[in-house]
């Protein structure tokens, strides 16, 4: 059978390849599940300290299989709130609220809700032949999968109106210039330097890493007197645990950390 999802762990860190490269890894239900079901070990596994994201082939991944929706002029309109329902949002919100970091490696071509799943991840690379499409506006529908909440938030209202009504290509080099992603690396370097990122924060005070998270992604939605309260209250969780305790020791005693995760 072939499986539309590659998974491997190596050092700490799970690499997820999506796999269906012949349709630019466009998600269908079954690769959907696999992904699922790929990050629901991620989560459950406390030898996984990192997550990687990349897909094979040429692209990264192209959004929904379009060969799926094809529609007769006598068909009843899809319900495709309802897909977005049971696959996309609840996949979206899986990966933010993972407590264990995210790296994405944007091989290629990220379209459709394959570029908002990309920007959805902790840290985004890309190579620099990659580009980034908000593809809805050419099929008639609307950026999904957390763009219309990323992109302003990232880049600007401006720029998110543009790249969402304009449907243009973003080369990865402009995705890092305006702060949608944290870098644009040669092509033949990508898979190294995301590898090596990977494997330095499989490392890492896993615990911290994943309150990090919920603190910077709350900070969108809070104001700053609530942000201050959750910085307590994750401080006080991440100063009552044994690589907290493991750090301060580090320190003082002049050698390296060595961190467990927890
Ligand atoms: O439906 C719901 O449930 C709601 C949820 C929606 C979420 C969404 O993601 S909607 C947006 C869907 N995605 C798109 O609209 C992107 C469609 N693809 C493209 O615009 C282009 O393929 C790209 C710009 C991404 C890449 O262009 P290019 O020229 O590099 O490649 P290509 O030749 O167009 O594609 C290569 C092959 O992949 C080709 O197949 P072939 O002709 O070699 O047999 C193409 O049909 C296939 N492919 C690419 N994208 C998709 C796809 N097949 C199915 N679905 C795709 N999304």
């Amino acid at each position: 059978m072939t499986t539309s999802i590659l998974v491997s762990i190596d050092a700490g860190v799970q690499t997820i390849t999506l796999n269906r490269p012949d349709k630019l890894n466009s998600f269908n239900p079954g690769m959907h599940v696999q992904l699922r079901a790929a990050l629901d070990e991620a989560a459950g596994n406390a030898a996984i300290r990192c997550v990687l994201l990349t897909g094979s082939g040429r692209g990264f991944c192209a959004g929904q299989d379009l060969s799926e929706r094809e529609m007769k002029e006598t068909d009843t309109p899809r319900d495709l709130g309802a897909t977005i329902e049971e696959y996309y949002n609840p996949l979206v919100k899986f990966m933010q609220a993972l407590p264990k970091p995210i790296v994405c490696a944007v091989n290629g071509v990220a379209a459709g809700a394959g570029a908002n799943i990309a920007l959805a991840c902790d840290i985004v690379l890309a190579a620099k032949s990659a580009s980034f499409l908000q593809a809805f506006a050419k099929i008639g529908l609307v950026p999904d999968s957390g763009g219309t909440y990323f992109l302003p938030r990232l880049a600007g209202t401006a720029r998110a109106m543009a790249l969402a009504m304009l449907a243009e290509k973003l080369p990865a080099a402009d995705a890092e210039r305006m702060g949608l992603i944290w870098k644009a690396v040669d092509d033949d370097k990508l898979m190294m330097e995301a590898t090596a990122m990977c494997k330095h924060l499989a490392t890492q005070p896993t615990r911290a890493l994943g309150l990090m998270k919920q603190a910077i992604y709350a900070a969108g939605d809070n104001t700053l007197a609530g942000q201050l309260d959750l910085e307590r209250d994750l401080q006080r969780k991440a100063g009552g645990s044994p690589d907290y305790r493991e750090g301060v020791s580090a320190f003082l005693e002049k050698r390296k950390p060595t961190f467990t995760g927890q």
